[in-house]
């Protein structure tokens, strides 16, 4: 958790889900956004996500990243209870079906309620956090210069020859 006032809220649906949601914890550390990460439970927690979800904008979050496994209802259920934009990343879950129950449990919204969909795992999370900088910077130029010198960075660090 950073220091000051979170402007992102990265939830996930357990504890076992943080190794992949880090990625966008890191992201968005990495780009100076204040974030604040919390494991709220779509089927063990349903009260807690209600709960979150019907007061996130209130709190000052403006964008939600929702990671989770399997039967992902997380993403899509915060979706249906906030204004906010949410960004839904699909974890694989060790026992499940390699991400893929996830990707689709969370990318096939219906039309009305919108969840932003990344990639199933470790990138996927890193782009969430991304994605919501990049959403973020939109009303904010410091950070829109930041995120203009990561790609910048990003691509100047790609080599052109295949050796040295
Ligand atoms: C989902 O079930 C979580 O998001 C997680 O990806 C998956 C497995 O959870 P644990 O059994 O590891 O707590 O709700």
């Amino acid at each position: 958790m950073t220091a000051s006032k979170p402007r992102v809220a990265i939830i996930m649906g357990s504890r076992s889900d943080w190794p992949v949601m880090k990625k966008a914890a890191e992201a968005l550390d990495g780009l100076g956004v204040t974030y604040e990460a919390r494991v709220v439970s779509a089927h063990r927690t349903p009260e807690r996500m209600v709960e979150f979800a019907k007061s996130a904008k209130a709190e000052g979050f403006q964008v939600i990243i929702a990671g989770a496994g399997g039967a992902a209802h997380l993403p899509g259920m915060t979706a249906s209870l906030t204004p906010l934009p949410v960004l839904g990343v699909p974890v694989p879950v060790r026992d499940g079906l390699k991400g893929l129950d996830s990707l689709l449990s969370i990318v096939q919204m219906p039309g009305g309620v919108p969840v932003g969909t990344l990639a199933v795992g470790e990138a996927g999370a890193k782009n969430a956090g991304l994605l919501a900088a990049q959403i973020l910077a939109l009303s904010d130029p410091e950070l829109a210069t930041r995120v203009e010198a990561l790609r910048q960075g990003q691509t100047d660090g790609v080599p052109d020859s295949v050796e040295d």
